[in-house]
């Protein structure tokens, strides 16, 4: 029976690979934060397993993170833990580093001291928002995406206008302390694999979304609006930029190519995404359309602009070019956009 170690097993991605894992007979243990505050909502499947355990400790504490590493002495560490917010990452700037890169390097420090080198593999969980403007769409193809009305939304689902995609090979230009923490992760990882010979793998994960997303983000904050708008609901929906694209995949399929990439052959960079790419402003759209509230009032009546959820530079266009880990691991998101909205609205109700 192999052993994982999940950090960031209370968020969304952490809780999803852990029900993963659990359903191919692994021992889990999840790693929690002392000071973590939120419920354990995410984990209500993985806490009936008698083969999941969490631990207390800190990822940003050396000692702690060796202390459990040579514990539990896992085949595999996941790295979900995470100051994952872009917005936040402009305030919090140091807490942003201290988690999203130090925490790395005291993972990755922790395997070279205690010796674990040829035992444990670990995947990091790297971001598309490393690619930031990289691909400059609105130079290259004018502002034809940007600002159409409210009710219209993209026609075409794939990259606008021939893009490919960002893949692999695609140069980063990171626009945040948040995707410069995790540039400088995502390098380090590389590193410790080259100098040290350590089994490390970092996945360049697009927006990955679902039920169990945390409401700070965009998706949720709009269906957690919606869904309980039905229940009468005087305030409004306030949004920053609507005109940002993202390939949004559903966060539970996608821990099945974190799995297939940290099970791999050798250690290799892959993008995870759908290759389909949708602007805030459609996913807006997706969702009212759903609850049919068109019949009694415009969309526009429940949506205001607030720059305050504005961000002082912004990522305008994400979408992912999966050919590699489709062709190499044959991992393909099946949940695309409009079912991903499905999903999300109906499972709505009941959440935080
Ligand atoms: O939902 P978001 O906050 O996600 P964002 O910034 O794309 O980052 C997410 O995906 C990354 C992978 O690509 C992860 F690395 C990261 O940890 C996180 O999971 O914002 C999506 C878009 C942005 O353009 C944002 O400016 O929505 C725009 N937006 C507009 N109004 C808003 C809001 N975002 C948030 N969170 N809240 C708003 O009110």
């Amino acid at each position: 029976m192999k052993t994982a170690l999940i950090t960031g097993v209370m968020g969304q991605v952490g809780s999803h690979m852990a029900d993963f894992l659990l359903e191919r007979d692994y021992k889990v243990v999840g790693l929690k934060r002392r000071s973590a505050s939120g419920s354990n909502w995410r984990l209500k499947n993985a806490l009936l397993n008698k083969n999941f355990s969490l631990v207390e400790g800190e990822l940003t504490d050396f000692t702690s993170v060796a202390g459990i590493v040579n514990f539990v002495k896992p085949d595999e560490i996941y790295n979900f833990a995470a100051q994952s917010h872009v917005g936040t990452s402009f305030e919090q700037t140091s807490h942003t580093f201290d988690v999203n890169t130090i925490g790395v390097l005291n993972i990755l420090n922790s395997i070279k001291f205690i010796g674990l080198n040829n035992k444990t593999r670990i995947y990091q969980s790297s971001t598309s928002e490393m690619f930031g403007s990289s691909w400059d769409w609105v130079k290259n193809h004018g502002e034809k995406y940007l600002n159409f009305p409210l009710f219209e939304g993209q026609k075409d689902y794939g990259p606008i206008n021939g893009h490919k995609g960002q893949n692999e090979n695609t140069k980063f230009d990171p626009q945040s302390p948040y995707a410069v923490s995790k540039l400088a992760a995502h390098n380090l990882v590389k590193i410790y694999r080259e100098a040290y010979g350590i089994w490390a793998v970092g996945g360049i994960m697009f927006n990955t979304e679902g039920p169990r997303r945390h409401i700070n983000f965009v998706t949720r904050k709009i269906t957690n609006y919606f869904t309980k708008l039905k229940s009468k609901r005087d305030d409004k929906l306030k949004l920053g930029n609507l005109d940002a694209f993202r390939d949004w995949s559903y966060a539970k399929e996608a821990v099945e190519a974190i799995w297939l990439m940290t099970n791999n052959t050798s250690p290799k960079e892959y993008v995870i995404g759908t290759g389909e790419t949708h602007s805030v402003k459609e996913f807006l759209n997706e969702v009212y359309n759903y609850y049919g509230f068109d019949t009694y009032s415009p969309l526009e009546h429940f949506v205001e602009i607030d720059d305050n959820f504005k961000r002082p530079l912004e990522v305008p266009y994400l979408c992912a070019d999966p050919t590699a880990i489709q062709r190499d691991l044959g991992w393909v998101a099946k949940t695309k956009f409009k079912d991903l909205v499905r999903i999300m609205c109906e499972e709505e109700n009941g959440k935080e």
